[in-house]
């Protein structure tokens, strides 16, 4: 994708930007890795719909992590496979272990945003078959990860932001290497795949500044090609 010169523009490391960063930006954290912001900002009341779908057919649960620690962060699952932990690890299951049911169809309006994004960022032709979605409340927190549980890593994964900001930082390929940080927005898109795809990262915990539509939550959704 072009860098053109507001490449780079962000307000670094702050989230002091009530209206968020110029929507239409695009930040660039490596090679194919990108920010692009505010292009959810259209659509998101289809998006907020479509997550109360999810949220009333599969409800938020905080999830054991394989050493028995119980996440800060709430999630569920739409899309045909859903990204499950527990004490026996991570996998993707076809049905919500909590109701035995498949998990919610993915709304249209998540697949069509993030079909766009990925070809903005490079990535023609992707077909998310999971979508992940996240639940943070003051002081929820994801430390440092890969998501290598997904079968295609040649797939990239799409990231959608709502709500109250955060702070995101983005490592490298070993755990201990320096993390940039990048606010992330309601309505900011990140894309991710090729050779940034198993890239170390993670989420610092999230500072009560209620968002004026969805108050002390940050809400962020991942699309990936899981299958
Ligand atoms: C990874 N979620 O669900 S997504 C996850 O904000 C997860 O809830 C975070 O990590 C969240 O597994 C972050 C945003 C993101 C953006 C760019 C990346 C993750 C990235 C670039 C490389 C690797
Ligand atoms: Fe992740």
């Amino acid at each position: 994708m072009p860098a053109g010169p507001s490449a780079n523009l962000e307000l670094f490391g702050s989230l002091d930007a009530p209206g968020g960063a110029a929507p239409g930006a695009q930040t660039r954290m490596g090679r194919q890795a990108w920010i692009l912001r505010g292009l959810a900002l259209p659509v998101t009341d289809a998006l907020l719909r479509g997550v109360d779908e999810v949220l009333r057919q599969a409800p938020l649960r905080h999830m054991l992590t394989p050493g028995g620690r119980r996440m800060s962060v709430a999630l569920t699952n739409c899309g045909a496979l859903g990204w499950t932990s527990d004490e026996h690890g991570y996998r993707y299951t076809r049905t919500d272990p909590l109701s035995g049911n498949p998990w919610p169809a993915m709304p249209a309006a998540f697949a069509e945003l993030a079909r766009l994004a990925a070809q903005r960022a490079g990535f023609a032709g992707f077909e998310p078959d999971a979508c992940l979605l996240n639940r943070y409340e003051p002081g929820s927190r994801l430390s440092l990860h890969q998501d290598r549980n997904e079968r295609d890593m040649d797939a990239p994964i799409v990231s959608v932001s709502l709500g109250m900001a955060a702070v995101f930082l983005f490592g490298g390929h070993a755990r201990t290497d320096p993390a940039q940080r990048h606010p992330l927005f309601h309505g900011d898109v990140a894309v991710w795949g090729g050779v940034d795809r198993l890239r170390y990262h993670g989420v610092l915990p999230v500072k009560d500044r209620p968002h004026p539509v969805l108050g002390s939550r940050r809400i962020n959704f991942t699309l990936r090609k899981a299958g």
